[in-house]
């Protein structure tokens, strides 16, 4: 599957997640997602039955007055009227997107997504959707919970993602009785509780917001309880990545004062900055055979010897790395947990707007 979706799209996907702290709902076709979506909405938004149109990839975010677009494959963005809306027609485009006043949405947007092995997708969903929201609530149908196929797409998923992602076992209500839920749930968390932050049952079909009982035995309060915290850790993160975004822009505004063959200097660093990135990229990931903090301690010394220092890269940059590759080490630390760290860390500085603080035009 290839995603045949243009720069112009993506970045109209890329301004939509820039706005606010988003999750997204994946999972095979029929795993109750849109359900799922209902109950979190309180209102039914979207078809739910087996038979239910196929839908395209649904953005639905916060405003007090409705309004619903479509975004095609080129990146036209177009408003529709709701009126007499037709979802069979809504198939062909790559994405929707409502805009509707709900309370979970002040906080976060939602995207519902369509199964990922229904065989009408032209794009590859997971591919798609992943790099624009913050973590994903992954739907796995309880009486048969997490496929090899759901665990091949999962492996698409960015690791920074997954480890702040929820694997929801839904429509709990149709496997017996709670001694079979328990051994679904025991069974999820044995093979898929490393690469989910937490993995929590829920029927939707059950769950009744209006009746507190039903809310709480259906896992709707834990799971919408776990889904708030996902969201305040994204909304941290995001401001600190802000922060660190407006040090770089005045880091940057001070090298303003450059003479004009000074800038024209560094012009062709700034074209080494990617590639060389990318390497620092490539060594942190193959660093699994670091097994001592003293291994890893010599790795970063390496690193910021080798990119730190780089003649290549310009000074803004060499600087960012080095404070990238600055970390801390004792005994109690969990030295795959900094790996890691470290990895994401470069790896977010490399696909965001900030690793070209060059601002060439
Ligand atoms: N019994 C039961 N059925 C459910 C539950 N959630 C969804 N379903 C049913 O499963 C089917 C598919 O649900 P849907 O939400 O459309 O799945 P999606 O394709 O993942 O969006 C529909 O017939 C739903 O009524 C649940 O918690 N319990
Ligand atoms: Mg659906």
């Amino acid at each position: 599957m290839t995603n045949k979706v243009s720069d112009k799209a993506t970045a109209v996907l890329s301004g939509w997640s820039a706005q606010k702290p988003g999750f997204s709902l994946m999972g095979e076709y029929s795993a109750g997602k849109s359900s799922l979506l209902n109950m979190l909405l309180g209102q039914p938004l979207l078809p739910t039955k087996v038979t239910a149109t196929h839908l395209p990839t649904v953005w639905i975010t916060h405003g007090e007055t409705r309004k619903l677009e479509v975004l095609e494959h080129d990146g036209t963005l177009t408003e529709l009227s709701e009126d007499g809306l037709d979802f069979s027609t809504l198939h062909a485009h790559l994405a929707v997107r409502f805009t509707l006043p709900a309370d979970i949405l002040r906080e976060a947007d939602i995207v519902d997504t369509p199964g990922i092995s229904d065989p009408n997708l032209a794009v590859d969903i997971v591919e798609l959707i992943s790099p624009h929201v913050d973590f994903v609530v992954w739907c796995t149908a309880a009486n048969q919970a997490w496929r090899q196929t759901e665990k091949a797409a999962w492996k698409n998923v960015q690791s920074y993602v997954q480890r702040q992602s929820i694997l929801a076992v839904t429509r709990v209500d149709q496997v017996g009785n709670d001694k079979d839920v328990q051994r679904v749930m025991s069974r999820c968390v044995r093979e898929a509780g490393k690469s989910f932050h937490s993995i929590l049952p829920i029927s939707a079909k059950l769950a009744r917001r209006d009746a507190e009982d039903s809310w709480t035995a259906s896992g709707a309060a834990d799971l919408v309880a776990a889904i708030s915290s996902r969201v305040a850790d994204a909304a941290e993160f995001r401001a600190e990545r802000a922060e660190r975004e407006g040090e770089l822009a005045r880091n940057v505004a001070v090298e303003d004062d450059k003479t004009e063959a000074e800038a024209l200097a560094e012009k062709p660093k700034q074209e080494n900055v990617q590639s060389r990135i990318q390497e620092l990229v490539g060594v942190m990931s193959s660093a699994a055979n670091v097994t001592t903090n003293d291994q890893f301690l010599a790795l970063i010394d390496h690193l910021k010897d080798t990119f730190g220092r780089d003649e290549q890269t310009t000074e803004s940059h060499a600087d960012t790395i080095n404070n990238l590759l600055s970390v801390s080490i004792s005994n109690d630390t969990n030295l795959s947990a900094a790996i890691s760290q470290v990895h994401h860390e470069i790896k977010d500085f490399s696909e965001g707007s900030w690793c070209r603080l060059d601002r060439v035009s």
